[in-house]
C-alpha cells in the first residue's frame, strides 16, 4: 500500500510506473543488500568483547562502504531544489499550432515532476537568499518525456551560452575562500556585470521582489528562450511559454528572507511540503505568447535574445492550461535529487531556435548528468524513465538495468527485422523543423542583441514607486558588501545608462560619485511586470493566533471559523506549548511556542482579546517583538478586545480592530481582506 497517498487519487502510469521500483521495509525481517538475514546490527564481529574488529565481518563492510558513497555531486548550479509530482491538463486543443499530442487533448491528465531551485547556493544553503529560482518541469508524455527548464525569471544574465561558465564563476561563493555562501553580494559578481552589460536587464530581476518569493507557490515561471511549436502541416510559430501562479505572485521583504535564513533555512520547501499534504495543491497556469514566422523582425528587440522579454500588453499571453501539483515524493534522494533535466528533452510539435544561449545547453545538460549520476543510463532512473517506450540500440555502461536479450545491437538488420526501425512523423517520428540557415562561420554576437538597456530601463519605468524602493535597497545592500570602490562606481556609472535617477539613488550612501548622466534608455513601460498587479487571495496564508489563558472563546471561535472558510490557515502561538483554556469551557492546542516561533514564520497576525489572556501575553517580551516585527513587515494584524494593546498603533493601513459597533462578520471580513492584500506598503514608521 502507498502510504503517502491519498486513496482518492487516481493513479497516473508514472505513479504506477515508479511504484514497482518502491520497497517497504515494514515489519519485514532486516537483510544485506544480497538477502541474507542478519542476526544483529549494532556491534561489529570482534575476537572478543574488546578486541579488534574482524576482516570477515561482511556485513560491517557492506554497511559501511553503502554509507561512505551515499554522496552523489551536487548540481554544478542549481544545486538547492524541491520537487512535487502532479499532473498537467490543457484547456483546449492546440493543434493549430502544434502537433504535441499532450497539448491537443484537453481530457488527458499528463504526469509532471516539477523541481524548484535556487541557483548559487549549495545544497545546503538556505532557501530565502536572493536569487533566480529554477522552475523546471518534466512531463510524461505518451510520446516521451518533455522537459520544460525555466526560471522565475524571463530574461538570463548572458546572451551565449559561451559565457555561462564566466558568469557562474562570477557568481558563485569566490574560489580562493569558497564566500559568500548562496549570494550575489560579493566583489566578482558585481565587477562581472559591471564588464558585461548583457547582464543588466537580468540584474534589474534580480534585484527586485522577484528574487525573495514568498513560497515557490506564488511564482511565475518563464521557459526564457523563444521555441517553435510546428503543426502538422509543418507551419511553425515562434513561442515563449510562461507559468502563471493561481495564487498570485507575492514576495518576502528583504528583512525577513535573511531572517527567515536562519530561523528556518527550509522555508520554501516547508511551504510546497506543507501545503501538498493539507490538500492545498499548487496550481500553475500555462501561458503560450506566439509570434507568426513571418513576424520575426517586426519589433525592436531581437525575438531570440535571451536577455529580452516580449511586453505581454504588444504580445498577449493566452492560457491554454493548468499544472496542479498533488503528491510529495517518497524519498528526496530517490526523486528530487536523482531526476535529470534537459532543454533538448522535446516532443513532436516542440522545436528549438537559433539564440546562442538555447543551443549551448542543448549540450550542457546531458553532459553534466554523466558525472553527476554516474555515466550514461541516467535515463533509467525511476524518476527519469519515460512512459513511453523505449527501443534503440544503446547498450551497456555503468549502472545498465535494462536486459536487451539477443545478438542484435545495431540498425539496420536483417537478423531482427530491423527492428528497432524509425518512423516517419506521421508515426510519431521527431522531424526537426527544417529551418533554412546560411552564413560564415564567425565567433560574432548578432548587432540585433546590443542594446542591453532599454528593456532594462522600461523595467523600472514599470514599477510602483514601493518597488523601485525595494530595487533601490537590494543594490545598496548588494553594492555596500562589495570592497572594491572602483567596482561600484562602475556599476552606478553602468546602472546610469539604464536610468539617471535609478543610479542617483544607488549611488547614495555607497561611498560613489553621483551619475553624470539623467534620462532613461526608454520611456516604455509594460504594467504585467510589477507585481502590484497580481491576484489577491487570502488562500493557504498563515495567521499566527496569539493567545493565552483565559482568552474569549466566543470572539475568538467566530473569526477562526471565517479565516477557515476563507481558506486561511490559522496556528495559535502562546508563551507556552500546551493547550491554553477560553473564558468559557473549552481550550486551544498551541501548536507553536513563542520560543521557537517568530512573526517571520507568518503571513498575518490576529491577538486574540480577553484580559487574562492579553496579561500573559504582555509577560513574554517576544510577544511584543513578535507583533512589532510583523508590523515593520506590512503584514496585516489583527486585534480583538484588549488584544489592541498589543498593537503598536491601533490605526494604520493593514491594522484590523474590533470595532465596538461592527458585527464579528464584519470584522472577518476585514481581517481576510487585510490578509489578501499582502502587505500593507503604505505603512510609515
Ligand atoms: Fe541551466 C540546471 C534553468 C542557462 C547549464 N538550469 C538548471 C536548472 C534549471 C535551469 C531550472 C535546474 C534543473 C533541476 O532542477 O535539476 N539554465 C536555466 C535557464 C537558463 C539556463 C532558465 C537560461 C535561460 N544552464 C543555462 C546555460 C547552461 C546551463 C546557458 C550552460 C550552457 N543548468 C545548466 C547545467 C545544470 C543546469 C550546468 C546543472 C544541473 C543540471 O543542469 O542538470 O547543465
Amino acid at each position: 500500500m502507498d502510504k503517502h497517498r491519498n486513496s482518492n487519487q487516481e493513479k497516473t502510469k508514472k505513479d504506477e510506473q515508479l511504484e514497482q521500483f518502491k520497497v517497504y521495509d515494514d515489519n519485514q525481517p532486516m537483510t544485506t543488500n544480497q538477502g541474507l538475514r542478519v542476526s544483529e546490527d549494532e556491534h561489529s564481529l570482534k575476537a572478543g568483547a574488546r578486541g579488534p574488529t574482524l576482516m570477515e565481518d561482511f556485513h560491517f563492510r557492506e554497511k559501511m562502504t553503502h554509507f561512505d558513497h551515499e554522496r552523489i555531486p551536487e548540481r554544478v548550479v542549481h544545486a538547492r531544489g524541491f520537487g512535487a509530482h502532479g499532473y498537467f491538463q490543457v484547456y483546449e486543443s492546440l493543434k493549430e499550432y502544434t502537433r504535441a499530442k499532450f497539448l491537443q487533448d484537453p481530457s488527458v491528465k499528463t504526469p509532471v515532476f516539477v523541481r524548484f531551485s535556487t541557483v548559487a547556493g549549495s545544497r545546503g544553503s538556505a532557501d530565502t537568499v536572493r536569487d533566480v529560482r529554477g522552475f523546471a518541469t518534466k512531463f510524461y508524455t505518451e510520446e516521451g518525456n518533455y522537459d520544460l527548464v525555466g526560471n522565475n525569471m524571463p530574461v538570463f544574465f548572458v546572451q551565449d551560452a559561451m559565457k555561462f561558465p564566466d558568469f557562474i564563476h562570477a557568481v558563485k561563493p569566490q574560489p580562493h575562500n569558497e564566500i559568500p555562501q548562496a549570494q550575489s553580494a560579493h566583489d566578482t559578481f558585481w565587477d562581472f556585470v559591471a564588464n558585461n552589460t548583457e547582464s543588466v536587464h537580468m540584474v534589474m530581476w534580480a534585484m527586485s521582489d522577484r528574487a525573495i518569493p514568498r513560497s515557490f507557490r506564488m511564482m511565475e515561471g518563464f521557459g526564457v528562450h523563444t521555441f517553435r511549436f510546428v503543426n502538422e502541416r509543418g507551419e511553425a510559430h515562434f513561442v515563449k511559454f510562461h507559468w502563471k501562479p493561481v495564487l498570485g505572485i507575492h514576495s518576502l521583504v528583504w528583512d525577513e528572507a535573511q531572517k527567515l535564513g536562519g530561523k528556518d533555512p527550509d522555508y520554501n520547501r516547508r511551504d510546497l511540503w506543507d501545503a501538498i499534504e493539507a490538500g492545498n495543491y499548487p496550481e500553475f497556469e500555462l501561458g503560450i505568447q506566439m509570434i507568426k514566422e513571418e513576424e520575426e523582425f517586426n519589433f525592436d528587440f531581437d525575438i531570440l535574445d535571451p536577455t529580452k522579454i516580449w511586453p505581454e500588453e504588444l504580445i498577449p499571453v493566452r492560457i491554454v492550461g493548468k499544472m496542479t501539483l498533488n503528491r510529495n515524493t517518497d524519498n528526496f534522494f530517490a526523486e528530487t535529487e536523482q531526476i535529470a533535466f534537459h532543454p533538448g528533452h522535446v516532443v513532436p510539435g516542440i522545436d528549438f531556435t537559433n539564440d546562442p544561449l538555447l543551443q549551448g545547453r542543448l549540450f550542457s545538460y546531458t553532459d553534466t548528468q554523466l558525472s553527476r549520476l554516474g555515466g550514461p543510463n541516467f535515463h533509467e532512473i525511476p524518476i527519469n524513465r519515460p512512459i513511453a517506450p523505449v527501443h534503440n540500440n544503446q547498450r551497456d555502461g555503468m549502472h545498465r538495468m535494462t536486459i536487451n536479450p539477443g545478438p542484435v545491437s545495431y540498425h539496420k538488420n536483417a537478423m531482427a527485422n530491423n527492428s528497432p526501425f524509425p518512423v516517419p512523423a506521421e508515426q510519431g517520428g521527431y522531424e526537426h523543423y527544417t529551418e533554412k540557415v546560411e552564413g560564415r562561420k564567425i565567433r560574432q554576437r548578432s548587432d540585433s542583441f546590443k542594446d542591453h538597456y532599454s528593456q532594462a530601463s522600461m523595467f523600472w519605468n514599470s514599477m510602483s514607486d514601493v518597488e523601485k524602493q525595494h530595487l533601490v535597497s537590494a543594490f545598496q545592500f548588494e553594492l555596500s558588501k562589495v570592497k572594491s570602490k572602483e567596482i561600484r562606481q562602475n556599476i552606478v556609472d553602468t546602472f546610469a545608462n539604464v536610468d539617471g535617477e535609478l543610479a542617483r539613488r544607488i549611488s547614495e550612501g555607497i561611498g560613489t560619485i553621483p551619475p553624470q548622466k539623467s534620462g532613461s534608455a526608454s520611456t516604455k513601460t509594460s504594467p504585467a511586470l510589477s507585481m502590484m498587479n497580481t491576484k489577491k487571495s487570502p488562500m493557504t496564508r498563515k495567521v499566527a493566533v496569539l493567545a493565552g489563558n483565559g482568552y474569549r472563546d466566543e470572539e475568538l471561535s467566530a473569526v477562526l471559523q471565517q479565516l477557515k472558510e476563507a481558506g486561511v490557515i490559522a496556528e495559535v502561538v502562546s508563551p507556552k506549548l500546551g493547550a491554553i483554556t477560553s473564558d468559557a469551557v473549552s481550550r486551544l492546542e498551541v501548536q507553536h511556542s513563542t520560543l521557537g516561533a517568530d512573526s517571520v514564520l507568518f503571513d498575518a497576525v490576529l491577538v486574540a482579546g480577553g484580559r487574562q489572556s492579553v496579561d500573559e501575553l504582555k509577560m513574554d517580551p517576544k510577544v511584543m517583538d513578535f507583533v512589532k516585527e510583523a508590523y515593520q513587515h506590512f503584514k496585516p494584524i489583527g486585534a480583538l478586545g484588549e488584544g489592541v494593546e498589543l498593537l503598536p498603533t491601533a490605526t494604520a493601513p493593514g491594522i484590523v480592530v474590533l470595532q465596538p459597533d461592527e458585527t464579528m462578520q464584519q470584522f472577518g471580513q476585514r481581517l481576510v481582506d487585510s490578509i489578501a492584500a499582502h502587505r500593507h506598503w503604505s505603512r510609515t514608521f
